[in-house]
């Protein structure tokens, strides 16, 4: 293949059809990944894709693939996600200044990041991703083809009280902001285990100053809220401001809301969809379709191209997690029907 780094950092491949002037079929998931994470989530995506050309061993097909490895999906270093598949799908937008930093100090210039949009060659968007959940192993299947992407949001929420003397300050005196995070936190779990389908996490607390003698003056929190249905996590989002709004009042904190992620969900390319499930089956494995639950980059790229995703078993139905895994069995069936993704999309081009 012949390879390029993109302005945004995405590690780009591309293998040529018989043609130059042939659409391109892009194969990729995201190379970064989260603190004290495994060793699938997301690199699998890109390795398989590399997987995929090496097998057709030279073989051209009547379209080109190009196999991207995405610079940055998670959100978790800059507080957005999706940086490089947004710059390939021409929807980065405004880059925040530590995001161009980081991209200068990479050695790359981000005036070019429009060059890294993709072209309107593209005939569709394929990612394999691990599951990173229980349902395929709960059914024993080793693969599983994405229908639709749940939304999300994202919010940061800082809570501000009066930092004071842990020994001398009354109860009554107190605006402890730590502990008014820590009741909004549970109202944010109650919330969601009240409302079906959906999630909502407070993964990231950061307390000041942090000392143990010391009322807490800032928590600053993380919000991550996620369902199916927009409507729903929508409304889901409004009702736990709210309770943010009502703590911090009763307590006499200040609360700020600042949202970093509204994400609508997505759904998968039917067409595309119809080619997995097929390539799925010639290939002798059980079929099931289902929802996403984590996101993904094929949601950025379903905003320019058909798009659709294939799930491999994720072994304990952990990620985001060192236990992360993936049975090489699982893996081999997924080159299989990847190959078999690839006739078939060889044998409708040709139509
Ligand atoms: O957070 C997610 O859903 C994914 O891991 N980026
Ligand atoms: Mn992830
Ligand atoms: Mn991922």
């Amino acid at each position: 293949m012949s390879v390029h780094v993109d302005a945004a950092g995405n590690i780009r491949g591309c293998y040529s059809a018989t043609q130059p002037s042939m659409p391109r079929l892009l194969i990729g998931s995201h190379l970064d990944t989260v603190p004290r994470a495994g060793a699938f989530d997301g690199v699998l995506g890109v390795v398989l894709g590399v997987a995929l050309v090496n097998l057709l061993a030279g073989r051209r097909l009547n379209f080109q693939i190009e196999v991207v490895g995405f610079s940055e999906e998670e959100g978790v270093r800059f507080g957005v996600p999706f940086i490089g598949s947004r710059a390939l799908a021409g929807t980065a937008g405004d880059i925040d200044v530590l995001v161009l930093d980081a991209i200068r100090a990479f050695g790359l210039d981000p005036s070019r990041i429009g060059e890294a949009r993709v072209g309107d060659d593209a005939l569709g968007y394929l990612e394999f991703h691990i599951e990173q959940g229980p349902l395929l192993e709960s059914l024993d299947f080793p693969l599983g083809v994405v229908e639709a992407i749940v939304g999300q949001s994202r919010v940061d929420v800082v809570f501000e009280g009066k930092a004071n003397h842990a020994g001398t300050t009354p109860m009554n005196l107190r605006r402890d902001a730590l502990a008014g995070a820590a009741e909004w936190i549970c109202k944010v779990e109650s919330e969601a285990q009240a409302t079906h389908g959906l999630v909502a996490t407070v993964g990231r607390l950061q307390v000041q100053p942090g000392a143990g003698n010391v009322i807490a003056g800032t928590a600053l929190a993380s919000l991550d809220v996620r369902h199916a249905d927009d409507a729903i996590r929508k409304r889901a989002v409004a009702a736990i401001q709210e309770h943010a709004n009502e703590i911090a009042t009763r307590r006499g904190l200040s609360v700020s809301w600042e949202c970093r992620l509204d994400q609508a969900s997505v759904a998968m390319d039917p067409l595309l969809m119809e080619n997995l499930k097929h390539s799925v089956r010639v290939s002798g494995y059980p079929l099931h379709q289902m929802v996403s639950g984590a996101g993904h980059d094929a949601m950025i790229m379903a905003t320019r191209m058909p798009a659709a995703m294939l799930f491999l078993r994720s072994p304990g139905g952990i990620s985001h997690h060192p236990d992360e895994n993936v049975r090489a069995e699982d893996v081999a069936a997924a080159l299989m029907a990847g190959e078999a993704f690839l006739e078939k999309l060889r044998e409708s081009a040709l139509s």
